[in-house]
């Protein structure tokens, strides 16, 4: 993996993020490297050197695919694949493949393609603009090349035209897909944060421990979600969701919030930050902006735990600066440590005191027959105050949203 100078930001951070964004597809990394470019070639980007050594390394090591963290025109793309004799994928078009493989949500899976196909249309611009200076700027003229370029745009064209009118009837029905996630009967908690700073990590050492339940429930989740009991005995579902990236191309800023649709849906947030990471102050602000942008900023600190993550490389110093900012936050602060396991206990305790925060107190009236929704309500709930009449008990309880959704469930259908 190789990538062009990008400026603001260190090229070592740069390719740990794109590493970990490969990663977020199962694609296993073989290599990583950092490529110094002089002068960036039209034809390739890089130079011939560099692509003549590159070739022995993918040929001896039969690599399928070559991550480019820079963006290649199509032409570029093209002449490293026959050069190579493998895949070759730029970065918009690595993140692309992440926000496919993760859009959950009719609308998310649609807006991504939209942006797939507008990214496409852009390099078939290109490539027209390549050939144009080719034939020394008369590319309007006309000729078999453009012909098949004109094609080809106007069937992406219509093919968007297509999808934003999916999209728009989509959204309208956007309320339905809200009302069948409540059937989850469980709180969900979202792992939220930077590529790299540890969700997946940490989404695996909470939940390795745990028996999955074979319940049909799970057999239907994805990978990325998992059941998880608390310290309190309460069962959530934790998910681990799409990565942010430093400099997101533009084009991707809305496929990207689609793919964000279960953030908005979460009971809990866990905003997972890399401690050590040196832009970590500004991926804080960059995350909570995004999630401000998803219409969030009112419950953000009923729902948001923030954890410092990579505990086990901060010095003692480092720590105790660390909590001292940690308490002057509106939110809870954990310290973690995904791989050595360090405050992953407080975490758990931390998610159960922001759930039962948010438990509700309601009133309900079940008849004596129905022992068995009474029972229910007893072990899910605390019952506050109970009324005893002859055909019915009447109960004050207090129960996370998530139970109240599925009691009123249990008793539609009863
Ligand atoms: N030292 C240390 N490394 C960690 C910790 N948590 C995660 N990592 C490493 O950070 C990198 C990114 O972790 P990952 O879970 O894939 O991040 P994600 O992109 O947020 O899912 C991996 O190399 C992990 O091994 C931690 O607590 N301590
Ligand atoms: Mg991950």
């Amino acid at each position: 993996m190789k990538q062009a100078a990008e400026a603001s930001r260190s090229p070592e951070a740069r390719l740990d993020e794109a590493v970990g964004l490969a990663e977020a597809i199962e694609l296993d990394v073989v290599d990583a490297q950092i490529i110094g470019l002089a002068q960036p070639r039209p034809a390739t980007l890089l130079g011939q050197g560099v692509i003549e050594r590159l070739k022995e390394q993918i040929a001896a090591r039969h690599i399928d695919v070559t991550v480019i963290d820079a963006t290649l025109t199509p032409v570029q793309q093209r002449n490293l694949e026959r050069a190579w004799n493998c895949k070759v994928i730029d970065r918009t078009g690595l993140i692309l493949e992440i926000f496919g493989a993760r859009a959950r949500t009719k609308e998310g899976t649609l807006q991504v393609e939209l942006a797939a196909l507008n990214y496409q249309r852009s390099r078939l611009v290109r490539s027209w603009t390549h050939l144009e200076r080719q034939r020394g700027g008369f590319g309007f003229m006309g000729g078999p090349g453009e012909t098949q370029i004109e094609a080809d745009r106007r069937m992406i064209d219509e093919r968007i035209v297509r999808l934003k009118k999916d999209l728009a009837s989509v959204r309208r029905t956007r309320q339905l897909h809200r009302e069948s996630r409540k059937r989850v009967p469980y709180p969900v908690v979202a792992l939220v944060g930077y590529t790299n700073a540890g969700k997946s990590t940490l989404f695996n050492a909470l939940t390795e421990s745990e028996v999955v339940s074979r319940d049909q429930l799970f057999a239907t989740l994805d990978p990325t979600m998992r059941s998880l009991k608390l310290p309190s005995g309460k069962d959530i579902i934790l998910s681990d969701t799409v990565g942010f990236v430093s400099d997101l191309p533009h084009e991707l800023v809305d496929a990207f919030h689609a793919t964000l649709e279960e953030v908005v849906e979460a009971d809990v947030l866990v905003h997972v930050r890399d401690a050590r990471h040196p832009d970590s102050e500004a991926q804080k602000e960059d995350v909570l902006k995004v999630l401000i942008g998803l219409g969030l900023e009112e419950r953000l600190d009923e729902i948001v735990i923030e954890v410092l993550n990579k505990a086990d490389l901060l010095d003692p110093q480092q720590r105790i600066a660390f909590m001292n900012r940690a308490q002057r936050s509106n939110r809870k602060v954990v310290l973690v440590s995904a791989m050595t396991g360090e405050g992953c206990t407080e975490l758990l305790t931390a998610l159960d005191e922001v759930l039962s925060a948010q438990r509700r107190e309601l009133t309900v009236t079940v008849a004596w027959s129905d022992g068995a929704t009474l029972s229910w309500i007893y072990q899910h709930g605390e019952v506050l105050d109970r009324q005893d009449s002859d055909e019915n008990v009447e109960l004050r309880v207090r129960l996370d949203p998530a139970d109240a959704a599925r009691l009123e469930r249990r008793r539609i259908h009863s």
